[in-house]
């Protein structure tokens, strides 16, 4: 569906309505999540507390790495199951209205999917993923013809009728999430960019934002320690098959050797696609019994297709993630570069 079919005239009076006869918000996002998950979530839970006057609260499976963490605004009430079990699960049962930002189904919640299945008050799905699982929901937003589910939701609630058009409207706490959760889903406007995507941004620094604010506070705080990692695992550990795919395997003594936090390696799985004869990129990182799985691929190449039919994931087109789990997939965690070597084998030639 492109964007204007789903920004349809019935499903935002549908929505609004939603939102008018609601009392209690929860709205969650994708497990481990990423920047456009919390902005995202974010720019909503603002949005209804501050314009709406709705009781609105945040609801993750797990609390987000600190190179992602400051996304959230002073203030925003987020709970999260890794550190808070009852109160998120108590938070979905008493809410009239449930939100699914970012994800496109309740699967990728974890720990919250019951929960979240169980409840019986309306449920909206605001996503950008390929294949969303619509069942389920009262309504549905989906369209992976868009950067991300910030931009998704900016044009979805710029149609509502109490902004009618106008992003100035926007609590500037919601203005400055969505430009966040976008800058990183098209890793600061390098891919997944569309026409729609620098109206949103051109129109949000009309508005106010200050985009250097934004892009110091994602791209110039992190630690020493990850730069180094970084380079590292660029220089040491990084594979280059005959094929075309790159490679490079977080295990846990080189996360324990930098000291690396969650969500450290995050955006080092695009730096081998800079090189000419890579057409695929693959990042694995060593978890308890699984390695979490990134793919990024250059176009006519489907990361899609690999997440899915060798990692039990997906996501999109070009960029996707999954899992590889010892001994499900491989026998144990030495045997994934084998495995890499043969996707490259099977999907690249
Ligand atoms: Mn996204």
């Amino acid at each position: 569906m492109t964007l204007i079919a789903c920004l349809h005239t019935e499903a935002i009076l549908r929505l609004d309505a939603l939102i008018e006869g609601s009392r209690s918000v929860t709205v969650a996002a994708h497990t481990h999540p990423d920047g456009d998950a919390l902005g995202s979530v974010s720019a909503l839970v603002c949005y209804l507390r501050q314009r709406r006057g709705k009781d609105a609260v945040a609801v993750l499976s797990d609390s987000p790495a600190p190179s992602v963490r400051t996304i959230i605004p002073d203030g925003a009430p987020f709970l999260f199951q890794d550190r808070e079990p009852e109160e998120c699960l108590a938070r979905i049962a008493g809410s009239d209205l449930l939100f699914l930002l970012d994800c496109n189904g309740f699967s990728r919640t974890e720990g919250l999917q019951e929960a979240f299945e169980a409840s019986p008050a309306p449920k909206v799905l605001i996503d950008h993923h390929l294949n969303p699982e619509r069942e389920g929901f009262t309504l549905v937003f989906s369209t992976p013809e868009i950067s991300s589910a910030s931009e998704l939701l900016h044009w979805i609630l710029r149609e509502l009728p109490d902004i009618g058009g106008n992003v100035r409207k926007f609590p500037p706490e919601t203005a400055r999430a969505l430009l966040t959760g976008m800058t990183t889903d098209t890793n600061n406007f390098a891919n997944s960019v569309y026409p729609s995507t620098f109206r949103m941004a051109s129109d949000l620094l009309e508005a106010g934002v200050d985009r250097d604010a934004v892009l110091s506070a994602l791209y110039n705080q992190y630690r020493e320690n990850r730069v180094r990692a970084m380079g590292f695992l660029q220089y040491e550990d990084m594979r280059i098959t005959p094929e075309g795919l790159a490679y490079m395997i977080a295990t846990r003594a080189v996360r324990e050797r930098f000291d690396l936090e969650d969500g450290e390696t995050e955006g080092l799985v695009n730096v081998p696609l800079s090189i000419e004869r890579v057409k695929m990129s693959i990042l694995l990182k060593e978890e308890t019994d699984h390695y979490r799985v990134s793919i990024r691929s250059k176009k006519g190449w489907s990361a899609q297709r690999v997440a899915a039919e060798r990692f039990h994931g997906g996501g999109h087109e070009n960029a996707s993630g999954g899992k590889l789990f010892w001994p499900g997939d491989i026998p144990a965690p030495e045997d994934a570069a084998a495995y890499l070597e043969r996707i490259s084998r099977e999907c690249l030639s």
